[in-house]
């Protein structure tokens, strides 16, 4: 059980959905500030009514090759939208970002955890998110988006990532973030090869022995894209069975895209762990 501000709760007994929002201007924007706004907490709120347990908002393109954000610009991104949702919903908000001022921002506006692909080693952000005492997703990430996917390189992708995780979730403890407050994410096409990313996903149990709740990331990723020879849009059943794959291997809070296919495989997931509770939807 994750223990969030205001008295709230995360319930890590079964599978949790974060559903991902994109407030880069090349996910929403048309122009107007406000459409921009109201279209993003348009699709916070379809999410969660199609079951999302978290809201994953995030205003840093980390996509491979991307140019850093400015911090002034991804707080007036990400701000306002926290803010919007918080009026219209008690759900549970994530902050995508690696920016200490931006995790302090977004927690005074309401976010309840801290997601960050740099595991909290930008300037700032350990003693941040300590201070802030809220949930924490470190992820690994090898280099930067800019050069990350130029010839990755591992003797042993699982065990590089499990001691780089394993050696930040004491790196939080020592700055005062409580050890019941780390997530770990071994952090999907982040510096990986297809092939990395495949071995990873196959031994992702190994990093159950850490001792820390697993988050991953795949939902509609280059390692379906590549495999397959599928654009962004074409990736939806891959990405499903790469959440399936996740839970059976022991993540328990899966980010995706698409909320409502995804609820699904959890459900059919929960069916099949504990088949005698199954209970018939009609
Ligand atoms: C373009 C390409 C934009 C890729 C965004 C991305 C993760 C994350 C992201 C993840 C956690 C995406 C990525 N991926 N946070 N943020 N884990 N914890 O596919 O795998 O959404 S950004």
């Amino acid at each position: 059980m994750l223990l969030l501000p205001r008295g709230r709760q995360l319930d890590l007994t079964t599978p949790q959905v974060m559903g991902i929002l994109n407030v880069t201007p090349d996910s929403f924007s048309d122009g107007g500030q406000h459409n921009d706004i109201d279209s993003a907490v348009n699709r916070a709120m379809k999410m969660l009514g199609e079951g999302a347990n978290i809201i994953d908002v995030g205003g840093e393109s980390t996509r491979p090759g991307a140019a850093d954000v400015l911090e002034q610009e991804e707080l007036e991104r990400v701000i306002p939208v926290i803010q919007a949702i918080r009026e219209r919903s008690d759900c549970v908000i994530s902050i995508d970002t690696s920016k200490a001022a931006v995790m302090q921002a977004a927690v005074q506006a309401g976010a309840d955890i801290i997601n960050d692909v740099r595991a909290l080693e930008e300037p700032g952000a350990l003693e941040v998110a300590a201070k802030a005492n809220v949930p924490v997703c470190i992820m690994h990430m090898k280099g930067q988006p800019r050069s990350m996917q130029t010839a990755p390189d591992y003797t042993n992708v699982t065990q590089e990532v499990a001691d780089y995780l394993a050696q930040r979730a004491q790196c939080c403890v020592d700055a005062g973030i409580s050890a019941k407050n780390i997530i770990i994410d071994p952090g999907f096409g982040f510096g990986k090869s297809l092939q990395h990313n495949y071995k990873l996903l196959n031994e992702l149990e190994q990093l159950k022995s850490l001792g820390y709740p697993i988050l991953t990331g795949l939902s509609r990723k280059s390692m379906f894209g590549q495999l397959l020879n599928r654009s962004a849009d074409e990736r939806l059943s891959a990405s499903l069975a790469g959440a399936l794959i996740c839970m059976q291997k022991g993540a328990v809070i899966v980010r995706v895209h698409d909320v409502k296919e995804t609820m699904d495989v959890v459900r059919v997931h929960e069916a099949t762990t504990n088949p005698l509770q199954a209970q018939s939807a009609v």
